[in-house]
């Protein structure tokens, strides 16, 4: 097929354009940039959608960076992200992240995408029934530019212990750094084998 806009200069202005093979737009796309995302779409919200859990999971993505069992089985290990009306810090629900520790690693969470720029930290409520030497999980939080689906354990602040008290308990993570539309993830790394279950709540802004 001719084409036939031969008329000599390109109509693009943008000096970064300066490859003559007119290869599909695609091709000059930044490498960083998320196709989920608009660059000229309409703002992030400023606020968590259903922050609290109250409406099961509406708003929240999950997320998991799992290992394959152990043993000669491919599947991954078995893992579960459910919400739960048994206990929560803030209303009558919260959110509940279940790992098998089978193979002694994985992580689970949810994530939202918000806008940053005016946020000094997130803070999530997480409750433990008693505290324990025996540490088994870790709290799980990422703020930044990847999409939860590129997330994988190594990205998530893992620096708080869940048995390392009894009850519920708030843990806050600075984002004063993250500016923008972000990924916040908010989740359970295992590091012990065994079964645990642990219930999350209210994740929020300030
Ligand atoms: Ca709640």
């Amino acid at each position: 097929m001719l084409e036939d806009d031969s008329d000599g200069e390109p109509n693009e202005t943008d000096p970064d354009e300066s490859d003559p093979s007119d290869s599909a737009p695609n091709e000059t796309e930044p490498e960083d940039s998320d196709p989920n995302e608009s660059e000229s779409g309409e703002p992030h919200p400023v606020a968590f959608e259903n922050p609290s859990f109250e409406n099961g999971l509406n708003g929240w993505t999950v997320g998991t960076d799992l290992p394959e069992e152990p043993g000669d089985s491919t599947e991954k290990v078995d893992h579960g992200v459910t919400t739960v009306d048994r206990r929560a810090s803030d209303g009558d629900a919260s959110v509940e992240f279940y790992l098998d520790g089978s193979a002694d690693d994985g992580t689970v969470w949810v994530a939202q995408t918000v806008d940053l720029s005016d946020v000094e930290s997130v803070s999530v409520d997480v409750y433990n029934d008693e505290e324990s030497f025996n540490i088994l999980t870790q709290v799980a939080f990422y703020a930044g530019e990847k999409s939860s689906s590129e997330l994988v354990e190594v990205d998530f602040d893992r620096d708080n212990d869940v048995e390392a008290h009894s009850g519920w308990k708030t843990f806050s993570y600075d984002v004063g750094d993250v500016d923008g539309a972000a990924t916040v993830a908010v989740g359970m790394n295992i590091v012990w084998e065994t079964d645990v279950r642990h219930v999350f709540d209210n994740v929020r802004l300030d």
